[in-house]
């Protein structure tokens, strides 16, 4: 199988997680929108998803799926997102589709985070995939040069505001050993708007999508 029928293999199987009749939420990214498709297609009615970009929602609408606003609701049962990287105890590097601080948001609203991603997105140490930093546009200097002292190559992602209003910093170079300290350090620099690892709030569920069928990460 390619990357391709992985993702919709995994975007299958994240259907488990969906209870008819609740709100879920819902991240970013292509094999999110397998998983979107899969929902469309699968006749579970829920009573509705959160979405973490313009692009999920756009998909969504266009399908049926009715898309609340997360100011309505006051929590999810599950939240099916993506990832660009996940280590052994499933924190993430995240951000690649420049969603990551409404990703961060609507995860923050679910009981249950369901990681669903190929296997090629595991990786001993996060870090290899350049860290997406979504910044305050008057601080990404100071940003970058703070990334430059831990080693880190910052790169402003080209065209690209966020649905925030944000600008994205691809930081290259790291080896985040210690994701759950690394995103509580990084956090706190003035002008941070979200920092795309998933430590604090990783996944409780990673589906991975293999040649030998969906594994479950442990
Ligand atoms: C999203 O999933 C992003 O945070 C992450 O970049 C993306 C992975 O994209 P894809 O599923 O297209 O590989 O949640």
């Amino acid at each position: 199988m390619n990357q391709d029928e992985l993702k919709a293999l995994v975007g299958q199987a994240a259907l488990q997680y969906v209870k008819p009749d609740t709100v879920i939420g819902v991240g970013t990214g292509s094999t999110v929108d397998k998983f979107i498709d899969a929902l469309a297609a699968s006749g579970i009615k829920i009573a509705g998803a959160v979405s973490s970009s313009v692009r999920s929602t756009e998909r969504m609408r266009a399908l049926g799926i009715a898309v609340l606003e997360a100011s309505e609701v006051p929590a999810l049962g599950v939240y099916i997102d993506g990832a660009d990287e996940i280590d052994p105890q499933g924190h993430m590097i995240k951000g690649g589709g420049a969603a990551l601080t409404r990703e961060k948001i609507v995860a923050d609203l679910a009981q249950t985070f369901v990681c669903i991603a190929d296997a090629s997105k595991q990786v001993p140490v996060l870090g290899k995939f350049p860290l997406p930093v979504e910044v305050i546009p008057m601080a990404a200097a100071q940003i970058a040069r703070r990334f430059a002292e831990l080693g880190g190559q910052a790169k402003l992602r080209e065209g690209v505001v966020t649905d925030n209003g944000g600008l994205i910093l691809d930081v290259h170079g790291l080896s985040i050993t210690d994701p759950v300290a690394f995103e509580r350090d990084i956090n706190q620099w003035p002008g941070v708007v979200c920092v795309g690892v998933f430590a604090r709030n990783k996944a409780q569920v990673c589906l991975l999508g293999t040649p030998t069928g969906v594994q479950q990460l442990q």
